[in-house]
């Protein structure tokens, strides 16, 4: 039988020693289920400890990093209240293993999404959008992994990082979200160029997904919940060196940014 619970607590203590460990599919045959299941056990190993969820994330809603990664199926992750850094805010480097950091848009719900209702509309439950950050972290030797593993891995989640909210009806009265314009620069010079269009063709199709995912997997979506519509970029390295400011700017939206805070090393 597998043991979920061991499993999460390994992953967990590979966020908390910040040291990669084998991927669980070496030597665990695991479902897609099991694999959410872990990823569940491991959310609540965090908030037992006082943390608390705020949002979720989409992966591999990109052609760009379902190709880096190797793998396809879109996936959904769960974001804390410790994975939060404010815009502009630093970044605790020293407690990250190899971080990547990629382009997002992100959502917050004006309203519960029931998750059993299957007519429930996602999309009108989006009242916010902004642009965001994330930063990812495997716990996996090499970022090497498969779909199992990035799912029961909480889909590599650690820091993310959302800039001004704006309300999506207005934004969507001026703006087609449908294709902006998506960078991603390291101290001013360009890393990634990329489009909303990347993200399931149209960044609001990722509220679709996320709605069907949480209704298979079991997770809440009540008003207030922040949601990561995926990258739209390849993820690049997170340069660590401290006082380097990376920022994601989508047109229209605005940016994001975070700073590299001290090493501790
Ligand atoms: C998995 C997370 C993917 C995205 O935006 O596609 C993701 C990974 O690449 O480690 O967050
Ligand atoms: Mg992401």
């Amino acid at each position: 039988m597998t043991d979920i619970a061991c499993l999460a607590t390994e992953l967990d203590e590979a966020v908390r020693n910040v040291t990669a460990m084998a991927q669980l599919s070496a030597t665990v045959p695991l479902t897609l289920d099991q694999a959410y299941e872990v990823q569940r056990a491991g959310v609540s190993l965090r908030c037992d400890r006082g943390d608390a969820v705020v949002g979720v994330k989409l992966g591999f809603t990109s052609k760009a990093k379902a190709i880096q990664m190797g793998v396809g199926d879109v996936i959904i992750g769960v974001l804390t209240a410790s994975m939060r850094i404010d815009d502009g805010g630093e970044v605790d480097t020293h407690r990250l293993i190899h971080p990547r950091v990629e382009p997002e848009v992100a959502f917050r719900l004006g309203d519960d999404i029931d998750p059993h209702d299957p007519r429930a509309d996602p999309r009108s439950a989006a009242v916010e959008v902004a642009p965001a950050l994330e930063i990812i972290d495997s716990r996996y030797r090499d970022f090497t992994f498969s779909l199992e593993d990035v799912v029961a891995d909480n889909t590599s989640a650690a820091r993310f990082a959302v800039g001004p909210w704006q309300s999506l009806a207005e934004v969507s009265s001026g703006l087609d979200l449908a294709n902006l314009g998506v960078t991603l620069d390291i101290d001013g010079d360009i890393a990634e160029i990329g489009s909303t269009a990347a993200i399931l063709g149209h960044p609001l199709h990722a509220l679709t997904a996320v709605a069907r995912m949480a209704r298979r997997y079991g997770l809440p979506l009540p008003a207030g919940t922040i949601v990561l519509a995926g990258a739209a970029t390849a993820a690049v390295p997170l340069p660590t060196t401290p006082g380097t400011c990376v920022t994601a700017a989508v047109t229209g939206l605005g940016r994001a940014s975070v700073t590299m805070g001290q090493r501790h090393d």
